[in-house]
């Protein structure tokens, strides 16, 4: 299956700055299957939570075989493996690694733990942009619409 993937960074590591964050994220993913696509890395003001760093963001597509909750459950893996701390840092606040499963094909998902599409994927220019770069005609499985067609439609 082909999986849609958000990636975010706006603190430092032990791998370095928040470019090589998303790096260093990006070779762990390509350990759960086949990276097929990789956006440029955005830099975008902090949204929700403002007190903090600007973001450096970026999408990826990743063909793997592993079934949704599972891929879910590498991502915090691979986001904890990195340094990220859940338990300190505020909701929406300064993070390391972020690693959002966004698009499972066209799936739907709604449980405790995972919902799919992602519930705020359609209104997050920063996750849009990066996504459209790589896969602009890609469906939304509920609302209908292309990811390009989403970015462009948002309020400015
Ligand atoms: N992630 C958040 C909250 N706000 N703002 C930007 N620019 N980029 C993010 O990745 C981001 C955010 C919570 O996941
Ligand atoms: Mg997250
Ligand atoms: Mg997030």
């Amino acid at each position: 299956m082909i999986a849609a993937i958000a990636l975010g960074s706006n603190l430092p590591s032990a791998y370095g700055p928040p470019e090589a964050n998303l790096h260093t994220a990006l070779t762990r993913l390509a350990d759960l299957g086949h990276v097929i696509a990789v956006s440029t890395f955005h830099a975008t003001d902090p949204v929700g939570y403002l007190d903090q760093p600007r973001f450096l963001n970026a999408a990826a597509l990743l063909e793997t075989n592993l079934t949704p909750i599972d891929l879910l459950h590498q991502l915090l893996a691979i986001e904890h493996a990195m340094g990220r701390d859940r338990s300190t840092a505020p909701p929406k606040g300064p993070r390391i690694i972020d690693l959002d499963l966004l698009l499972v094909e066209d799936l739907t998902v709604q449980t405790p733990e995972l919902t799919l599409p992602h519930p705020a994927l359609h209104e997050r220019r920063f996750v849009l942009a990066p996504l459209a770069e790589i896969a602009p005609g890609l469906q939304h499985p509920t609302l209908h619409r292309t990811i390009a067609d989403l970015l462009a439609n948002l309020p400015a």
